[in-house]
């Protein structure tokens, strides 16, 4: 039955679906033995239900440089599934973007959020636009254009939109900006904002420090052992990255390792958070390699000095490591790599940033992997956080708010494990995932009717 569906999920897909057509066939495999549990599964038709969107928007984008010249890019916004709430979910401003990076994106968001137990729907949206060299107006520019397509699809109960890939607060607040000038309406329709304007406390964090609590509660947990004094390595030089690694070392970690799109830094000492946020915080796009000469026994090594795997993080020996770049960045080789060099646990902080063969790898090896869409689910509960905040006029203070991301992150542990045992797949925290977003989406969806 699985085969059969997909190939037919191959068939009604293009090209450009590979993502896509990935993510959804790990599901599919995962759900394989609860298919057959609940004949309303197949009554109202649900597989074949959650693998197309309820709507795929996209849309042109006119914007002027700062040497006044004309520019064009796609803009999306892939609203999934809203059976749990209002469709929620990141927006992704980079090259590579397209309807099908969007499509897979938005698909594993529905799972994400499910896994939340928050009342949020999924969704993500971007655009091809390129931020990296563009002047401070010109992303002004730029988000105010693509706002003034995107805002006749969203709203506060509808679908709120925050960052991902390229965007940030900055982006966020003039997105926000455009807005409420051509609404008039003063409400949460974007989550992520600036804290001056309603934005929540914890937020930019909160992906990064979800990533670790999970790491910590899945270590006690699993081998009654903790972070701390322990090597990691990460990847990506990002918002995610930044906050894992941050909350890896106030858990008493190592990190040594760190990367961008042009190569990947090395330092054996332990990564110096407040060097790396110079170059790479909020809004800063400077080369890692100006990292090495103010820290001495740090190495930088460009990309195309380590073919054919992209970059050199995951070339020395740790006990965990935080994938936290972008999709399929950890291959076969890069798992083979730490799998002989004795890693014990690896914990997603991008989304599905490890290839298919990487993950089953592990798993057979009993290296404790956690997916992406239960591990860095922190970013948008907290952006579920500001949602509340901002419906009910409310502000919380940080000290709840880590205490609720924390509860979260410990709560989606336990339900993943406890569903990969209930359906005798200990430990395979994939398939704890996939079936536990699965059992409440699909309730959501049988509950409403068609
Ligand atoms: P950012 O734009 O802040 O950072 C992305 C980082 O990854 C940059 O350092 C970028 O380098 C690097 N990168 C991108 N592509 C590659 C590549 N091919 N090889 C190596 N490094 C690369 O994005 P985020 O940190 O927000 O997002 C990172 C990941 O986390 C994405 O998968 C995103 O979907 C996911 N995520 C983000 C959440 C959030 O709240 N922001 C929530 C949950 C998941 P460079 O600057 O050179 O391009
Ligand atoms: O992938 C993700 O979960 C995000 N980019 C964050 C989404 C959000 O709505 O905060």
């Amino acid at each position: 039955m699985v085969e059969n569906f997909l190939a037919h999920l191959e068939r009604t897909n293009c090209a450009m679906d590979g993502t896509f057509i990935q993510a959804v066939s790990e599901v599919v495999r995962s759900l394989e033995p609860v298919l057959q549990s609940d004949k309303r599964y197949e009554t109202y038709a649900i597989l074949e239900r959650l693998i197309v969107p309820d709507r795929e928007i996209r849309f042109k984008v006119q914007w002027v440089d700062d040497n006044n010249k004309v520019h064009i890019n796609n803009g999306y916004r892939v609203q999934f599934n809203n059976a749990l709430g209002p469709y929620k979910g990141g927006l992704r401003f980079h090259p590579s973007v397209d309807s099908g990076v969007l499509k897979f994106l938005a698909f594993e968001q529905i799972f994400k959020n499910s896994l939340t137990g928050l009342p949020i729907g999924g969704a993500k949206g971007g655009s091809d636009f390129d931020p990296k060299g563009k002047s401070d107006f010109e992303i002004m520019k730029f988000c105010h254009a693509f706002m003034r397509e995107l805002h006749q699809y969203i709203g506060a109960r509808v679908d709120v939109p925050a960052g991902d890939i390229g965007v940030g607060s900055r982006e966020i607040g003039f997105l926000f900006g455009e807005y409420k000038r051509i609404s008039h309406n003063y409400d949460g329709v974007l989550s992520g904002k600036p804290y001056a304007f309603g934005g929540s406390l914890l937020r930019p964090e909160a992906t990064g420090y979800g990533v670790a609590y999970f790491a910590a509660e899945m270590l006690k947990a699993e081998l009654g052992d903790s972070l701390w004094g322990k090597v990691c390595c990460v990847s990506g030089a990002g918002n995610v990255a930044i906050h894992t690694i941050e909350k890896l070392q106030q858990l008493g970690a190592k990190v040594i390792t760190c990367s961008d799109s042009e190569g990947s830094l090395y330092d054996p000492k332990g990564i110096d958070l407040p060097l790396l946020k110079t170059l790479k915080g909020e809004g800063r796009r400077l080369s890692l390699e100006q990292y090495t000469p103010t820290r001495q026994g740090s190495v930088y090594t460009k990309k195309e000095a380590y073919p054919p795997h992209g970059h050199s993080v995951w070339t020395h020996p740790c006990y965990a490591a935080f994938p936290c770049a972008t999709q399929n960045e950890l291959s076969l080789e890069d798992a083979t790599i730490l799998l002989n060099n004795g890693v014990k646990a690896v914990v997603e902080g991008a989304n599905m940033p490890t290839m298919p063969q990487a993950i089953e790898l592990f798993q057979r090896n009993g290296v404790l992997f956690a997916p992406g869409k239960a591990s860095n689910a922190g970013g948008v509960a907290v952006s579920e956080f500001e949602m509340s905040q901002n419906a009910s006029m409310e502000r919380w203070d940080i000290k709840k708010l880590d205490r609720k991301l924390n509860d979260i992150m410990c709560h989606i542990y336990k339900q993943i494990s406890q569903t990969a045992k209930e359906h005798g797949k200990e430990r395979n925290f994939v398939d704890g995932a996939n079936i536990a977003a699965f059992k409440r989406l699909s309730e959501a969806m049988i509950l409403e009717g068609i």
